[in-house]
């Protein structure tokens, strides 16, 4: 029988740091995620010295893949994956059924490593949510070419504003109402959030993260003084993009350690829509860019973009581009939109052939 549990543990072994290296690999190339990808090789270093400690001899030795009888038995739909997320699950459940057989077999040969497995475990269920809840809004973000802001408190405005900005070719639509009683703010919110689910557009809701979890937004932008991308998630029902307001380097180093899916880099240049804001300018979005590499943190260029310097913002390396003043001020917001969208798709295919 001792060579039964030897066997069992050699195989949950494998079968565990094999489903920690999918993991791994899927924060490191598809989710470009530094901090993720190093949680998962911290898992697989515990993990191996945990299970250092037993005999090692004993493993190896009582291996005999060629007698396995489990090795032809595969059941329907076993290998099917339709893509990388598919690996990144499948990945997920096999490593927490492998540690659970490993905590379970190694009790019997030594306690402090089974424990140490049984809180590997743990840090694996953890781990999933965590990759989850962070690589969805990602993922969703990374669509983003144009970001337009409707600043008021007008349901007649912001609707229809909404619907231009949406025909127009915006990707994702912030409503920034300043100055409003909740019951209203949440009435406001819901019917934005039905226009833009009915056109598959991103809605995010300024500064409340209470009402964008209420009214079911796709996000929520956090400035300085809101709560923490970090505490916003814990409001969450279903992952929630987060993003939060940088205005100097100092900010977006804070700002990483809240792990929002985004921030937003400006003022870049004057802007009417917040004259009191000291513009950063191109030299901060170059900065922030470079500092932001292999974070997996999104990024978005705001203040007084418009069509004749937007080039510029692109060419500083801005992810994506958000606006206020230049569509919700223009005679034909549709308008509008489509050029600075038409910029913005020009660039992409310059900067990919
Ligand atoms: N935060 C930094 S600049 C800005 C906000 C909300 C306003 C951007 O508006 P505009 O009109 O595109 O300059
Ligand atoms: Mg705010």
């Amino acid at each position: 029988m001792e060579r039964a549990l030897y066997r069992i543990i050699d195989a949950n072994f494998n079968r565990s740091r094999e489903a920690i290296r999918i993991i791994e690999e899927f924060c490191r190339f598809a989710l470009n995620n530094g901090p993720l990808a190093a949680r998962a090789k911290q898992l697989r270093h515990e993990l191996c010295s945990a299970i250092d400690k037993l005999d090692a001899s004993h493993l190896i030795g009582s291996r005999d893949t060629l007698g396995d009888v489990g090795i032809e038995t595969t059941v329907d739909k076993q290998f099917i994956r339709n893509n990388l997320k598919d690996c990144f699950k499948a990945g997920c459940k096999r490593l927490t059924e492998a540690l659970r057989t490993l905590a379970e077999t190694t009790q019997t040969l030594n306690r402090p490593v089974a424990e140490t497995i049984e809180k590997l475990r743990y840090d694996a269920y953890t781990l999933e949510k965590d990759i989850v809840l962070i690589s969805e809004p990602a993922e969703k973000f990374k669509r983003i070419g144009l970001y337009v802001i409707i600043s008021s408190n007008l349901p007649a405005d912001v609707i229809s504003l909404a619907h231009k900005c949406i025909a127009g070719g915006a990707n994702c639509l912030q409503l920034r109402a300043k100055n409003i009683n909740d019951d209203t703010h949440f009435a406001l919110a819901e019917e934005f959030v039905k226009t833009c689910k009915a056109a598959n557009v991103i809605s995010i809701i300024n500064d409340r993260v209470d009402v964008a979890v209420a009214c079911g937004a796709d996000g929520v932008h956090l400035g300085q003084n809101d709560l923490s991308a970090e505490q916003a998630r814990k409001l969450q029902m279903t992952p929630l993009i987060t993003g939060k307001s940088t205005h100097s380097l100092e900010q977006l180093q804070g700002a990483c350690q809240e792990y929002p899916t985004y921030v937003s880099l400006g003022p870049v240049f004057p802007t009417v829509t917040k004259p009191s804001a000291e513009p950063v300018g191109l030299d901060y979005v170059r900065q922030a860019i470079e500092k932001l590499t292999d974070t997996g943190i999104g990024n978005v260029a705001i203040g007084g973009i418009t069509l004749d310097n937007i080039e510029d913002v692109l060419n500083a390396g801005a992810g994506a581009i958000a606006v206020c003043s230049a569509v919700t001020e223009a005679k034909d917001p549709t308008t509008a939109c489509r050029k600075l969208k038409e910029k913005i798709a020009a660039f992409h295919k310059k900067t990919t052939l």
